[in-house]
């Protein structure tokens, strides 16, 4: 009786996982293909990723815009031998870059309650722009990624929401 049940289970699943795609073939090769109809199509809490996507903080004083970014979705684990790394603009309310920032980046998932397994490494190049290296994203799914910017006494957090697949 459990064997026969499971076997149905099996088959649903099959059927299901069969209904969406048109003309491929299975498991197996064709999975880079189906990248952008992965899970991040039905993910609404996050913003589409693009370059020059731009957040500020709560109070408005500070934005942050992604002006590059290697791979240019994010990606999970390393691409290339790296994980991904993001060139970062901070501005001020007044649109004056900020060059003097201390800023530190952290992934948080918060559907499994967990950060990434890595600090981001962060290199000031003096002109208001920064770079971010080992962004890693653990897990494909919904990250809230919190930049945040330190200038002397003051402290503002920057989230991106984004969806890695
Ligand atoms: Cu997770």
């Amino acid at each position: 009786m459990t064997q026969i049940r499971s076997f149905t289970a099996l088959l649903a699943l099959l059927v299901v996982g069969c209904g969406g795609s048109s003309s491929s073939t299975g498991a197996g090769s064709s999975g880079v293909d189906q990248q952008q109809q992965g899970l991040c199509a039905n993910e609404t809490r996050s913003t589409p990723f693009h370059v020059n996507l731009a957040e500020k903080s709560d109070s408005g004083n500070t934005t942050v815009t992604i002006v590059d970014a290697a791979p240019a979705l994010p990606a999970m684990g390393k691409v290339s031998d790296k994980y991904n790394v993001w060139t970062l603009s901070v501005t001020d309310a007044s649109g004056k870059p900020v060059t003097n920032a201390s800023i530190s980046i952290s992934p948080y998932m918060p559907d499994h309650r967990h950060y990434s397994p890595i600090t981001p490494v962060i290199t000031s190049k003096g002109d208001g722009t920064y770079v971010a290296e080992s962004i890693e994203f653990s897990m494909e799914g919904f990250w809230q990624v919190v930049v945040t910017v330190k200038t002397g006494a003051a402290s503002e957090d920057v989230l991106f929401p984004i969806c890695v697949e």
